[in-house]
């Protein structure tokens, strides 16, 4: 069988913390139990298909770099045939357990939509019949509703009933392929669906006509028997300059106001946090608080650098505070941790994806043994039950579950007189995270 990743001739191993070997895990061992929970199970790590597979290297500068050997082919089904086979072979090397994907990653846009619909019916076939034998399978679907040039001015948010009758069919084909294959979300992520000028905007409607596209896809997906998550993932711009996705608290707001709490959750991006200027913490916080943290892309912007550099993740903090955030909310039922990273435009070589996400495990592996720790120990769930404590008996109480008044707050406050300053102790807790990120 032709192979297209020869420098790797077995499935990367676990070798431990010593070893030099640079395709070898150090921290990332799948059956290493943590927690009531193997590693993989905790960390469901998916391999996005666009960047892995699709990527070229271009970047806003300049076009494609790469010479991938599956991009070769005499049309475009071959090419799509053979990048699939490379795919699945590199799952099963690097021994991730899922990937995502857009329709048009995987399949070729045909002449027609028919055309197109039977262009991803026949890689679907192909994709569950290696999912079979490989054990692969697929964490999420979403269509690719920002390349073609119709989506110019928006997809389910365009001024023209055509192009958004188009995006329906899109999303319809690529839910009834995300169905075939079990994947276990389905991901809505809306780069043009935002505006670049108010001039030309009518933005009331086109938040209604998204909001319409989604109930839409809700009720068609029940409806073939779609027992998974519904996922948005927030972006504040680029490509459009302001999207309506922006951050974590804008979409809860927006699935709020449009009645979609119940079907979706949001895969939080780390870049896409970054632009929004917020840290990818701070976005996992909002997202988890209010019970819809649901998926995460792991990757890492460069906060000199203003658009989606889709980095591999490699800051060690960052990652143990991501795990124990999901440590603490039960981990992740539908998601998992999806790389969305691309290897860098210099960076010519197949194995150099082997690098980016060998690094990328081993550090979710390595910060998942220290947030257990941190889970467990509990030194900042003692610090911060403490912090509270007033508000969990007498008039603390009373005021959170709306048993008071302002006025019996006010006679309240003049018998307890001047309340004592008491230290938020942030320098002192930072010390407690670092001991475990490099001492315990
Ligand atoms: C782009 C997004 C995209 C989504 C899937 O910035 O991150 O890759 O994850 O459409
Ligand atoms: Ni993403
Ligand atoms: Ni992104």
């Amino acid at each position: 069988m032709h192979t297209y990743f020869p420098e790797v001739r077995n499935p990367i191993a676990h070798e431990g913390p010593d070893t030099k070997n640079p395709l070898a895990f150090r921290h990332y061992h799948p059956k290493r139990k943590v927690a009531g929970k193997t590693m993989e199970e905790h960390l469901r790590f998916a391999i996005a298909y666009w960047h892995t597979f699709k990527g070229t290297g271009a970047d806003p500068f300049g076009g494609g770099v790469y010479d991938r050997p599956w991009n070769r082919g005499h049309d475009a089904m071959d090419i799509a045939e053979k990048t699939l086979d490379a795919a699945f072979e590199f799952f099963v090397k690097l021994g991730v357990p899922y990937y995502c994907f857009h329709d048009r990653d995987i399949a070729p846009e045909g002449v027609s939509l028919a055309d197109s619909g039977r262009n991803l019916e026949r890689i679907v076939r192909k994709a569950s019949r290696l999912q079979k034998e490989t054990g692969v399978k697929l964490l999420w679907g979403t269509a690719n509703l920002f390349s073609h040039p119709r989506y110019a001015n928006g997809a389910a948010t365009n001024p023209d009933p055509r192009v958004f009758a188009h995006a329906a069919s899109q999303i319809r084909r690529a839910i009834e392929a995300t169905i075939e294959l079990r994947g276990s979300g389905y991901v809505f992520w809306g780069g043009r669906e935002g505006y670049s000028s108010l001039l030309n905007t009518d933005l009331k409607q086109e938040r209604e006509q998204l909001a319409a596209m989604l109930h839409m896809a809700v009720h068609h997906a029940r409806k073939c028997g779609f027992k998974g998550m519904f996922f948005i993932e927030p972006k504040p711009r680029e490509p459009s300059t302001h999207q309506y996705d922006f951050d974590a608290a804008t979409t809860l707001g927006f699935l709020r106001e449009f009645n979609l709490l119940d079907d979706f959750m949001l895969n939080i991006e780390a870049n896409h946090a970054t632009l929004a200027t917020h840290s990818f913490e701070h976005e996992l916080a909002v997202a988890s608080a209010a019970g819809k943290l649901g998926s995460l892309d792991i990757n890492r912007g460069d906060p000199s650098c203003g658009w989606d550099t889709d980095q591999f993740p490699n800051d060690l903090a960052s990652a143990t505070w991501t795990l124990y955030t999901l440590l603490r909310q039960g981990g992740l039922k539908y998601g998992g941790l999806n790389f969305d990273a691309k290897v860098r435009r210099g960076s010519f070589d197949t194995i150099d994806l082997f690098h980016g996400h060998i690094g990328g495990m081993d550090l979710y592996a390595r910060a998942l043994l220290i947030a257990d720790r941190l889970w467990r120990e509990k030194p900042l769930v003692h610090a911060i039950n403490k912090r509270y404590a007033g508000f969990r008996s007498g008039m603390g109480k009373k005021a959170l579950t709306g048993k008071t008044s302002l006025l019996e707050l006010e006679k309240w406050a003049a018998q307890q007189g001047e309340p004592p300053l008491a230290s938020g102790q942030q320098e002192l807790l930072e010390n407690t995270f670092s001991r475990y990120l490099y001492d315990v």
